[in-house]
């Protein structure tokens, strides 16, 4: 299979981006990563240690950015603990792998080699840089490829993930290819934010969030329809929704808030917008 960039990025909309995230280089991610040097695309999980935001006002910021990074990590152990058991010769593929940080603690996890893929060529070098630095090029690697159609063998991986990357593509697309991808009884497990049918329509907080990253967040529902079209079957379903709310509060209060923070906020509480967590097999 040919990666040229018209073989990967196919649409407009792919292009688009794939332009957004060659270029993004926000400090609420880059300060993060910088902590220990797992570099996250996604939010966090658990509650916050509130004296962060007391004690002396040199470390604060600091203070705040650890704390940020910690639950943001907690967040990909729990995505991690729903894979299953995952044996040292397992393969796994990250789809949507940004900066690499879920394929990393995958791989230190389950000793297991990883693949990862991106339509952003930016962050597949800056992850493979990542793997040289860690010496674990022979196990996890990132490629410049789109998840709809990864040119990977069918039945050869054991797991599937996305760590809220599914608004950026058609689910039953998504879904046809991780089905052919998956071996009998692989897992998928799929980390997401979606709009809530029973509250109707898309609500303004929710639009506001498509608009700041270019995504079209799906309907729960749709997740569910477009899994079974292709024969993934949800063990799992874990609404994390309460889990993630103070990781937005600490982000809302630091110095590195994008201003996306109070759509966020807005959207959960109101109950247009779940975090969610799906777990399924393939059958
Ligand atoms: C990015 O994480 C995540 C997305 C763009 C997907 C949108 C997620 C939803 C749950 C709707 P990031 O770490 O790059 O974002 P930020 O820069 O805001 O921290
Ligand atoms: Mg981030």
């Amino acid at each position: 299979m040919t990666t040229s960039v018209s073989n990967v990025l196919r649409t407009a909309y792919q292009k688009s981006v794939a332009a957004y995230w060659n270029t993004e280089r926000d400090p609420v991610n880059i300060r993060l990563g910088e902590v220990d040097g797992l570099y996250h695309h996604h939010y966090g999980l658990g509650d916050y240690d509130p004296s962060v935001l007391e004690g002396p006002a040199e470390t604060r910021d600091q203070r705040i950015i650890e704390e940020l990074h910690r639950l943001e990590t907690a967040q990909a152990e729990v995505l991690l603990d729903h894979l299953g058991p995952i044996g040292r010769d397992s393969r796994l593929l990250d789809a949507g792998s940004g900066r690499g940080g879920t394929s990393f603690m995958a791989n230190q996890r389950f000793g297991c080699p990883v693949d990862g893929v991106s339509i952003s060529e930016e962050q597949v070098a800056f992850a493979n840089r990542q793997s040289e630095e860690r010496g674990v090029t022979d196990r996890v690697r990132f490629h410049f490829r789109n998840m709809l159609d990864t040119g990977f063998a069918t039945g050869s991986r054991r797991g599937i993930w996305t760590n809220e990357t599914t608004m950026y593509v058609d689910l039953f697309e998504l879904y046809g290819e991780f089905a052919r991808l998956l071996e009998y009884g692989g897992r998928y497990v799929c980390i997401t934010g979606c709009s809530n049918d029973v509250t109707g329509l898309r609500s303004k907080a929710v639009s506001r969030i498509d608009e700041h990253y270019t995504c079209n967040i799906h309907p729960r529902s749709e997740y569910f329809k477009a899994m079974a079209a292709s024969g993934l079957v949800p063990i799992n379903v874990v609404d994390l929704t309460a889990q993630t709310i103070p990781y937005w509060e600490l982000r809302a209060r630091s110095s590195v808030a994008t201003g996306i923070e109070e759509p966020f906020l807005t959207a959960y509480k109101e109950g247009s917008f779940h975090y969610l967590l799906i777990a399924a097999d393939r059958i």
